[in-house]
């Protein structure tokens, strides 16, 4: 076959991608995006159900890698709203002309090692060559449809919170029931039951969840803000969260005392903050222990029935093992006299009639259901783009038992093939869009060096990918992490290998790695 016509293929638009066009054209590289939406945004383009928000706070969840940028874009409030992020998403397309490179309203559906090239087929029958293939495509962007006997009978919308329909709905008036209790879930609930005639939440697990408080920025301390940027910036980087949040190293070095006025502080400041209290939170059960009773308590202060309040108790789990959640009034809002909850554990869920949902043999009549029962997380997306290496490996066998990488960036018997906030990186258990240019920046500079060099490519040595593996799986066992049921762990997903995903080591170790592996020559990749 002919030469490659792209030096680098990127998969997906969303934050990861836009920045991989962005470095990549900027060190010369003939680069194409192909993006299966209608623009960019990723995860903020798709999530457009009422009440979605980032969790982290603004300023932080967002590019750090132009000074100018960073200083010429106003969040207007702490916890920046979806359409927020995704004007700030516009913007950055706009800013540095990102367009011009991405193919829109295009899938992926196939790629494949053709000599020493990657081939990349799409939904609209095109075929692209490239040297390089960088799979930017999501860690929770594979949105998930659970098998609920009778689903497809359902008469009314069936909506899903991670693929939202671009058009407003209108659900008011309407009696609606949510499925899902994740952070999703737990966003969508408060908003929904403002308008709703009537919402029913059907429960499996119950969460753990602390108040968002929400406010605007006044322009005082935007100005602080702005001033002390950099600084947080550069602080930011340090941190095991890739987020500058206090924190103190053990629960139990305090007094009880001293550990409510700081749970307490951390509740009235709001945010994930709380969870990050003590160090320790998520590294010893005794400690963890002090931090769920708090979290109890406080539920049975913001629900009158004793019952629900019960219910609405996690009990199974760890705080912090599963996603934390951030709210705008969730627990309260079961004290409204047009929301009830099901409890799925009490009453399982036996099947979806054309009006109603029947659980524990009662029927919930409702005209709309939303689906907020998340995702594929961390490799659907990838094993979904039906990648094959050399020698006709496909990445779903390689994955067979769990997805093996190195640095969660590479993979053996998958050259030039690299993977953003995927499995193996942490990711998800960071602030994903500073770690998404550490991926990038990494992977640029990677690239730049085979050049330099006269190489051609790059692969995970198969002993490196095992030892990282093993990295991933000691760091999470250093954690409570493995105690839940959760989608780092694939749990969520019937049949999905259980293997703990994320590394859970930090991010500022992991950035310090990769900076001194970078340092040795990319210890652990073949390049040649
Ligand atoms: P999550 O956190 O995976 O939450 C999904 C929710 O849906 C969770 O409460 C699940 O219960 C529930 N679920 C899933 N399948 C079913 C079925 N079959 N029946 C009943 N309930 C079900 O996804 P989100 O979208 O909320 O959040 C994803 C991430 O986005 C979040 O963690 C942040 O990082 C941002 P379960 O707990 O599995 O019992």
């Amino acid at each position: 076959m002919g030469t490659a016509e792209h030096d680098v293929i990127v998969i997906g638009a969303g934050f990861a991608g836009m920045y991989a066009l962005h470095r990549l054209r900027g060190a010369g590289f003939r680069v194409r995006v192909i993006e299966a939406a209608e623009d960019v945004g990723g995860t903020w383009y798709w999530n457009r159900y009422p009440g979605a928000r980032c969790d982290i706070t603004s300023v932080f969840y967002s590019y750090s890698f132009d000074e100018d940028l960073q200083r010429e874009w106003t969040w207007s409030e702490r916890f920046a709203t979806q359409a927020e992020i995704l004007a700030y998403a516009r913007h950055v397309a706009e800013r540095f002309d990102l367009r011009r490179d991405i193919t829109f309203g295009t899938r992926v559906t196939g790629a494949a090692r053709v000599g020493e090239d990657w081939v990349v087929r799409t939904d609209t029958g095109e075929q692209l060559r490239a040297r390089h293939l960088v799979a930017a495509v999501g860690s929770l962007s594979a949105a998930r449809v659970p098998e609920l006997p009778g689903l497809d009978s359902f008469a009314g919308p069936v909506l899903l919170t991670g693929a939202w329909p671009a058009e407003p709905v209108d659900l008011a008036g309407q009696r609606v029931g949510v499925i899902g209790t994740g952070s999703s879930g737990i966003q969508a609930i408060p908003e929904l039951a403002r308008t709703a005639a009537h919402l029913t939440v059907f429960q499996r697990t119950a969460n753990y969840s602390v108040p968002a408080h929400h406010r605007r920025f006044t322009a005082a301390e935007w100005q602080e803000i702005q001033e002390g940027y950099p600084a947080v910036r550069a602080e930011a980087l340090t941190t095991y969260a890739g987020v500058p949040i206090e924190t103190r190293p053990a629960a139990l070095a305090d007094s009880a005392a001293e550990r409510a006025a700081r749970y307490e502080q951390r509740w009235q400041e709001g945010g994930l903050g709380f969870f990050f209290s003590y160090q320790d939170l998520i590294l010893d059960e005794t400690a963890n222990a002090t931090a769920a009773e708090f979290l109890h308590a406080k539920i049975a202060e913001l629900v009158h029935d004793p019952a629900t309040a019960k219910a609405l108790t996690p009990d199974s789990h760890p705080v912090g093992t599963k996603r934390p959640c951030v709210d705008d009034g969730y627990f309260e809002t079961f004290n409204r006299d047009n929301v009830t909850l099901v409890d799925l554990r009490e009453h399982p869920l036996e099947r979806v009639l054309p009006h109603a949902v029947q659980a524990g043999g009662q029927e919930h009549d409702l005209d709309v259901l939303v689906l907020a029962t998340g995702y594929d997380a961390l490799t659907g997306a990838l094993l979904r783009l039906d990648i094959t290496g050399e020698d006709g490996l496909p990445l779903a066998e390689h994955w067979a038992a769990g997805p093996s990488t190195y640095l969660g960036v590479t993979v053996a018997g998958f050259p030039n093939l690299y993977v953003l906030a995927g499995p193996g990186s942490p990711s998800v258990l960071a602030n994903v869009i500073l770690a998404a240019e550490q991926h990038v920046e990494w992977v640029s500079d990677l690239l730049v060096h085979l050049r330099e060099h006269g190489l051609r490519r790059a692969e995970a040595e198969p002993a490196a990918e095992r030892e990282w593996n093993e990295q991933v799986a000691i760091a999470a066992g250093a954690t409570l992490f493995p105690l839940a049921d959760s989608w780092y762990l694939g749990a969520n997903v019937p049949g999905k290998p259980r293997v703990f995903m994320p590394y859970a080591g930090g991010f500022q170790t992991y950035r310090e790695l990769c900076a001194e592996i970078a340092a040795d020559g990319y210890r652990g990749l073949r390049l040649s």
